[in-house]
């Protein structure tokens, strides 16, 4: 069970410390060309493929994100972080906050209580396949397991068109047919080389940070056990003759072990679910499409690229591990009796004339006021009456209750549904034309996996259980951007009753970023007190325009302005008649911003003077950050790599930051 001396230190160290790890990111255009075509993509701090951030498990992480984009708002999720009382932090926009306009910031910081595999993307208006996500890598310093070393391959499919006209396309395409994949990327490349030691053992984390298909691959001449699915250990499980499959979200740790020797080198084999793209959809496959990429393992650079092995006939049926008999290594029990069961029926097809999908016959539709600030706003006699959340397919769950939920997928064609804030137990998922739920099967685990993503197949169903023990918003929905932004989306809307002492507040930045954008903050759906529902906007529309940012109402234009004079001095209108005041100050949690000030005249929240703070103080830095003389100021910038000590805890960060590089 010896470990490379590097990692034992690793160990040693997250034993000793939990640290804050601080990024501070600036999103911009860059150009790249991933698979040889050169677009425009979405880069963090000048840089695509965005970085891998790497935390050990018992850190915080602090994300400063400044959006530079110029013409499009963003937003920043935390795929898979189950925010343990920061809800606010889940980044999921018209959820839990509003866009991070142009020229705005917005900051993110949570404890990452659990370790694996995850990632971070846009959940903003279909934006992260333009390029706007990266894995998560959260390093367990006690892994119930040996390895040497770990491994990172994401996994997705990729578009040489831009989302914002592809969307459109896509919204007005008749039966809503989605824009096909340009290629595949391994690690956001067509010719991702890994460099590999013979005879060690290697913990290879595959994210699938795609916009559509799924994907399986295979790592010629080296076999897979699996250990891990979205975070969440397994019993070890080889996968033997069967291929592996993740869906968009998903992410499978499995551990490979080395040749003895550095012979020859490997190639790995990826493909997109062609079931997906085209048979499901009675499309014909264009001649020459290609679905596959090929990544080395590689022994030694001397020694040539072989090509990828080649397979026939395979069987979906058959042919794949099925991840719903996977076991959690904790063998935490079924989640039992049920206090409360949701069906959701889900299905495609035209409303108000436009190709939607639904969930039990409605589309999600964004309401005026994230969710959220809706729960927390709207008054404890409103906070649990679904109606007061709009059109966004809202449930209402109490503290502790155990929560069954049923998808039944209406729809030929399979969908990876994601729930935010939770891993859930599977208790079953149907193969394709498995038929819709009429109660549990006798083969349902004592112990099931938990995830938080599931593939649910073509004309069948699945069932998944949750205890609702984190309080907060969280978006039920499916991962493929294409069917997000037609409305296959519902909201958990879980022990709103409770967030007045479970929920931190949402920080100061957070209200900047509202009235910068501008949004309102409190009320209904609508922006009004109970169930005045006047304004909201119901009706689907064909053109989904991703997430172009349109200035409302003549407020300040979307120029890039310098973070230290951005957003936060710019005027703001004020919406009348005044038709609600916030209670944002209610509640404040010690080590949040203080809370804001508030203009009784206006719904918005007045902008400080003080653009942004970086309260972040270094607990104990051991391998990563600067040393104690350095320690004067107020963090540093972690790339996954190395850390770079901020020098200047002024308004400068970002100009500090590029001269460094
Ligand atoms: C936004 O600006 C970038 C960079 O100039 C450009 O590549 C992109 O096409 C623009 N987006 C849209 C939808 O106009
Ligand atoms: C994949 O790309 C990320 C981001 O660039 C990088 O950190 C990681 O090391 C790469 N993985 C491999 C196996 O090369
Ligand atoms: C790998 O292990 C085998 C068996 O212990 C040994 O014979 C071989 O020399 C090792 N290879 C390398 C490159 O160390
Ligand atoms: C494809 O054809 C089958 C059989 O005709 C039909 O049931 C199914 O709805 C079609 N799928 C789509 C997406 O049009
Ligand atoms: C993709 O891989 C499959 C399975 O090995 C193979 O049959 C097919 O020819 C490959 N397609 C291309 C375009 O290389
Ligand atoms: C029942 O579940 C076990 C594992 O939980 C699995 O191996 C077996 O194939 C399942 N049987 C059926 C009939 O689905
Ligand atoms: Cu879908």
């Amino acid at each position: 069970m010896a470990k490379l001396s590097l990692l034992a230190l690793a160990t040693w160290v997250g034993l000793a410390a939990a640290k804050d790890v601080y990024l501070d990111w600036k999103l911009t255009w860059v150009n790249a060309s991933p698979d040889g075509f050169e677009r425009p993509v979405i880069g963090i701090n000048g840089q695509w493929p965005c970085p891998q951030i790497d935390v050990d498990v018992g850190d915080q992480l602090i994300v400063d994100v400044y959006n530079g984009l110029g013409n499009e708002s963003t937003a920043i999720h935390w795929h898979g972080m189950r925010q343990h009382g920061t809800g606010v932090m889940d980044g999921a926009v018209g959820v839990t906050q509003c866009p991070i306009a142009p020229g705005s910031h917005m900051q993110y910081h949570f404890d990452v209580n659990q370790a694996g595999a995850y990632w971070y993307h846009s959940h903003n208006m279909g934006q992260y396949p333009d390029g706007l996500r990266g894995a998560l890598i959260v390093h367990d310093p006690n892994p119930p397991f040996h390895y040497d070393d770990e491994l990172t391959l994401t996994l997705s499919d990729w578009y040489h068109q831009e989302m914002p006209g592809l969307l459109d396309a896509a919204s007005v395409a008749p039966h809503g047919q989605e824009p096909l994949p340009d290629s595949a990327l391994i690690n956001d490349s067509t010719n991702t080389k890994i460099k590999v030691l013979p005879n060690k053992t290697y913990l290879v984390h595959i994210i699938c940070i795609g916009n559509w298909p799924g994907h399986f691959w295979v790592i010629d001449g080296h076999e897979m056990t699996v250990v891990a699915v979205d975070g969440v250990y397994t019993e070890p499980h080889p996968a033997g003759d069967k291929f592996l499959r993740v869906a968009t979200g998903q992410r499978m740790s499995v551990l490979i072990t080395t040749k003895p020797d550095a012979s020859q080198n490997f190639a790995i084999w990826d493909t997109m679910d062609v079931n997906m793209m085209f048979i499901f959809e009675n499309r014909t496959i264009p001649q020459n499409y290609n679905p596959n990429a090929t990544a080395w393992l590689v022994y030694d650079e001397a020694k040539p690229l072989p090509e990828p092995p080649v397979f026939h006939h395979i069987d979906f049926g058959t042919d794949f591990v099925d991840d719903v008999n996977l076991v959690p290594a904790d063998h935490a029990p079924l989640l039992q009796p049920v206090d409360r069961q949701i069906i959701l029926d889900t299905s495609g097809g035209l409303v108000d004339g436009v190709p939607r999908f639904t969930v039990n016959g409605k589309t999600y539709i964004s309401p005026k006021v994230p969710s959220l600030y809706t729960a927390n706003t709207v008054g404890p006699e409103f906070s649990s009456n679904p109606e007061v959340y709009g059109q966004v397919n809202p449930f209402v769950v109490k503290h502790n209750e155990v929560v069954e939920i049923v998808i039944n997928n209406h729809h030929n064609n399979l969908h990876p549904w994601h729930l935010h804030g939770h891993h859930f137990q599977v208790l079953q998922r149907t193969p394709v034309d498995g038929g819709f739920y009429k109660g549990l099967t006798s083969n349902v685990s004592t112990t099931p996996i938990r995830r938080d993503t599931i593939m649910v197949q073509n004309n069948g169903h699945t069932v998944i259980r949750f205890r609702a023990d984190n309080p907060g918003v969280w978006m039920l929905h499916c991962h493929v951007e294409w069917h997000v932004e037609v409305g296959l989306m519902a909201t958990i809307i879980e022990a709103p009753e409770t967030f007045h002492h479970t929920l931190r507040a949402p920080p100061k930045s957070h209200y900047d970023t509202c009235a910068a954008f501008p949004q309102p903050v409190s009320g209904n759906a609508a922006g009004k007190a109970g169930l005045d529902m006047t304004g909201l906007d119901t009706k689907a529309k064909a053109g989904s325009r991703g997430a172009l940012y349109t200035p409302i109402k003549g407020t300040k234009t979307p120029a890039v302005a310098h973070p230290s004079q951005q957003s936060s001095q710019a005027p703001v209108s004020k919406p009348s008649p005044k038709p609600y005041a916030p209670n944002v100050g209610a509640h404040n949690a010690n080590d949040y911003w203080p809370v804001p000030h508030v203009d009784d005249t206006s719904f918005y929240v007045d902008s400080p003077n003080k653009p942004h703070d970086h309260h972040v103080t270094i607990h104990e830095e051991a391998t990563k950050g600067p040393g104690p003389n350095q320690n004067t100021h107020s963090g540093y910038v972690f790339d996954g790599h190395h850390s770079y000590p901020i020098q200047d805890s002024g308004d400068d960060l970002l100009d500090d930051l590029n001269d460094w590089k």
